[in-house]
C-alpha cells in the first residue's frame, strides 16, 4: 500500500502542483481520481470542504490546500527540501509560489475558457460525474459541470477590456521572460526546483500546457518553458542544487517586478477590504466567523488597463507567507537584501502590515485573534 494518497485530477491546476512535488520528493504515493463518489465518500467527510487536491498522509491525516500539504511534508520528510536555505532565495521562492498560485490563475482561466478547447476540457470535467462513459457523453455532461468555472472568468477581471492586455503581458512579457530564464537555468533558482517552481507548475501544466489552444501557443513561443514543464512532470531524478551564494538570477527580475507592480497593490487593497469586513463582525457571540470566499469587487491593473475583479481574501493567507518570512529576519539580514529589493522596487512593499491576519481553522479561513 502506498504511503500517501493524492485525491485530485489531471486537469486540476493545484493537483498538478502537488503531484509534481510528491514525485520530486520521491515519496511513495497513489493517485485517486476525484470523481463525484470520492468527493462524497472521502473529500467532504474528511476535510469539510469541496476542494481538490487532498492528500492523505501515512498517519491518516487528510490535508487540504497545497501550501499546507507542502509545509507538512517538508517537516515530516526533510530530504530534497524545496525551501532554499539562503534568505534571499527563501523569500523569492515564497514570492514565486504566491505569483504562481494566485496571479497565474488569470492566464490559466483565460486561455482555458475563452478559447475553443472543446471537447477536450469538457470531456475531462465530465469524467468527474461519469468516469466510465464514452467521451462524447462526458463532453456533454462536462459542459454543465464546467459552466460555473467558465462563469467566474469575467469576475476574475478577464473581460473584453482587459483581454488584450492580459494576452500581451502573458505572451510578450511573461512567457518571453521565462523562456529566456530557462535558456540558462533548469529551474527557477538553479539546478533543482524550489516551492516557487511548484507554484508555477500548477497553472503552466494543468491549463496552459495541457489544454490544446494554450499548449500550442506555448510550444510555438516558449519552447524552453515547455522543456521545463516536461522536467517538472517528473523531477525525481534531478540531482542539482540551488544557485550558489544565495544568488537570484537576473532573468527572474522582470517577473518579480511585475509581481510588485500589479499583484501586490491588489493584495494590499484586499487586505483593506478584509479589515473593513472584520470591523463589521459582531464579536459579542464569541464565535470566529468564517471569512467569505469573496468580498465584493476591487480594481486591479494589467498593462495600462484598469479592470474590476473579485476580492479574494484567501490570497492574503498566501501573501502572509513571504511577508512573515521577511519580517521575521533580523535587521541586518534584511539589509543584506536591500540591493535586491531596490531592484524590485519592493522595500516598502515588504514592510506592509496586514491589519487583519488570516488563519486557517478546519480548512476554513478566519481572522486571527
Ligand atoms: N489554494 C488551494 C486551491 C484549491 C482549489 O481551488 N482547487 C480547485 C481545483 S484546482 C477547486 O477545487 N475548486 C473548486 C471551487 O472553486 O469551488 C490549494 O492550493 O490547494
Amino acid at each position: 500500500m502506498a504511503n500517501y494518497t493524492l485525491y485530485g485530477a489531471e486537469f486540476s491546476l493545484y493537483s498538478g502542483k502537488i503531484r509534481s512535488y510528491l514525485r520530486y520528493k520521491r515519496l511513495d504515493y497513489a493517485e485517486v481520481f476525484s470523481s463525484i463518489s470520492i468527493y462524497k465518500k472521502i473529500i467532504v467527510p474528511n476535510t469539510g470542504v469541496k476542494f481538490i487536491p487532498v492528500v492523505k498522509t501515512p498517519k491518516g491525516d487528510y490535508l487540504q490546500d497545497t501550501s499546507v500539504i507542502i509545509d507538512r511534508i517538508e517537516q515530516d520528510e526533510p530530504q530534497r527540501s524545496v525551501i532554499p536555505s539562503g534568505n534571499k532565495q527563501h523569500l523569492v521562492a515564497l514570492l514565486l509560489e504566491l505569483y504562481g498560485d494566485e496571479w497565474l490563475l488569470i492566464p490559466a482561466m483565460h486561455y482555458r475558457w475563452n478559447y475553443d478547447n472543446f471537447p477536450f476540457v469538457y470531456q475531462e470535467f465530465g469524467g468527474i460525474v461519469a468516469p466510465k462513459m464514452p467521451a462524447f457523453i462526458r463532453a456533454f455532461i462536462g459542459k454543465r459541470i464546467g459552466a460555473p468555472f467558465k462563469k467566474v472568468v469575467p469576475k476574475l477581471g478577464i473581460t473584453a477590456k482587459s483581454i488584450p492586455a492580459i494576452e500581451h503581458w502573458y505572451e510578450k512579457e511573461f512567457l518571453a521572460d521565462l523562456n529566456r530564464h530557462f535558456e540558462q537555468h533548469d529551474f527557477l533558482l538553479g539546478g533543482r526546483p524550489c516551492i516557487g517552481d511548484f507554484g508555477f507548475f500548477g497553472p503552466l501544466y494543468a491549463h496552459l500546457y495541457r489544454d490544446p489552444c494554450s499548449g500550442q501557443l506555448m510550444k510555438k513561443i516558449a519552447p524552453n518553458v515547455v522543456a521545463w514543464v516536461e522536467r517538472m512532470q517528473d523531477a525525481s531524478n534531478v540531482q542539482g542544487d540551488f544557485l550558489a551564494d544565495d544568488a537570484i538570477p537576473d532573468s527572474l527580475l522582470p517577473i518579480l517586478r511585475h509581481l510588485f507592480k500589479h499583484q501586490w497593490p491588489m493584495l494590499q487593497h484586499t487586505s483593506e477590504r478584509l479589515s473593513e469586513w472584520a470591523d463589521q463582525q459582531d464579536e459579542s457571540d464569541g464565535q470566529e466567523a468564517a471569512i467569505p470566499r469573496r468580498l465584493g469587487m476591487q480594481p486591479f491593473t494589467i498593462g495600462e488597463i484598469e479592470e474590476q475583479r473579485l476580492v479574494m481574501p484567501y490570497s492574503l493567507w498566501m501573501m502572509q507567507r513571504p511577508l512573515d518570512f521577511y519580517q521575521s529576519l533580523e535587521t541586518e539580514q534584511q539589509q543584506s537584501m536591500s540591493e535586491l529589493l531596490s531592484q524590485l522596487d519592493a522595500k516598502q512593499a515588504l514592510d506592509f502590515t496586514l491589519k487583519s491576519r488570516v488563519t486557517r481553522h478546519n480548512n476554513q479561513f478566519v481572522v486571527e485573534q
